[in-house]
């Protein structure tokens, strides 16, 4: 079993890596911005998937440590790539809500992007719905404060959470990025595939930018680009890769 010390260690010893995953224009494949996720590099257990350590760290508090520690290597990364005139997209950074909701959050945001000097229009966020449980309305306004800041916000795995629908409307986010979950049986499922054009056309009508997660295939592309989602991301493009070998990709991705 992981513990709460083997997370103390990897923090410790540099065992956390960020993989970026590209995002793409839906019809193009031009590269719109990429997604950093973190892999887990452990010394006997090899290459641990965040879905198993992330709801661990998450239960112990390291989340806050290893989130601080993701937000910093991402903006570092990329202000990197920036100062030597590399081609750089926005990195989105997945933050927890226990992340999001601890004081000091958005100090934390704004001193990470003066030290590493990444400018704030290339750092978006990706939060679930979950930031709103225990005090919508501070959600609303530090989501409106890191706006502020010109960073973009993201509602992660939209569709997935027990939110009612009603925060959208007050709630200054840019996009809606739709869970994958979705994607998976867009082809077949025509309940699903009616929930996907409506979350679509009603995101649009308020100037929401939405982001389909998860094509596997380009028959799932094909049908979004009718159902006119902006972007996509999903291994038919690429799959998460180290930053070296993002550099290298074609763009537009076929
Ligand atoms: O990369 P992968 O699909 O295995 O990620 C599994 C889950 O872990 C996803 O829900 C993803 O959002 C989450 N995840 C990946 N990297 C991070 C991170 O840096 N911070 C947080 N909070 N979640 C992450
Ligand atoms: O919860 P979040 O959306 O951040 O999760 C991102 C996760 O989805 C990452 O772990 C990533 O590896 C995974 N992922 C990205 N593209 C695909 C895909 O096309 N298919 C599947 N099954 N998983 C994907
Ligand atoms: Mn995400
Ligand atoms: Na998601």
């Amino acid at each position: 079993v992981l513990l709460r010390h083997d997370l103390h260690a990897a923090l410790r010893d540099d065992q956390f890596e960020l993989y970026y995953q590209p995002v793409v224009d839906a019809v193009s494949g031009q590269l719109r911005s990429v997604e950093a996720l973190v892999r887990w590099h452990h010394p006997t257990l090899g290459t641990v998937s965040p879905g198993i350590f992330i709801p661990i760290a998450e239960q112990t508090g390291q989340i806050i440590d290893l989130g601080r520690w993701v937000l910093k290597q991402a903006c570092q990364s990329l202000a990197d790539l920036h100062a030597k005139g590399s081609r750089v997209f926005p990195v989105a950074v997945n933050i927890s809500s226990l992340q999001f909701r601890r004081d000091g959050f958005l100090d934390e945001v704004q001193g990470i992007l003066d030290e590493t000097g990444l400018p704030p229009e290339l750092l978006e966020l990706e939060m679930t719905e979950s930031i709103l449980l225990g005090g919508a309305e501070q959600a609303i306004e530090m989501i409106g404060k890191l706006r502020g800041m010109s960073i973009t916000i993201a509602i992660d795995d939209f569709g997935t959470g027990f939110s009612s629908l009603s925060y959208l409307r007050d709630l200054p986010i840019h996009k809606i990025k739709l869970d994958r979950a979705f994607i998976q049986d867009i082809l077949t499922s025509r309940n699903n595939a009616a929930i996907v054009q409506g979350i679509i056309t009603m995101a649009h009508h308020m100037d929401l930018v939405v982001v389909a997660e998860g094509i596997e295939k380009r028959e799932q592309q094909q049908d979004l680009i009718r159902r006119d989602c902006d972007l996509l991301q999903g291994f038919l493009f690429a799959r998460p890769m180290p930053l070296q070998d993002l550099l290298a990709l074609p763009n537009p991705l076929p």
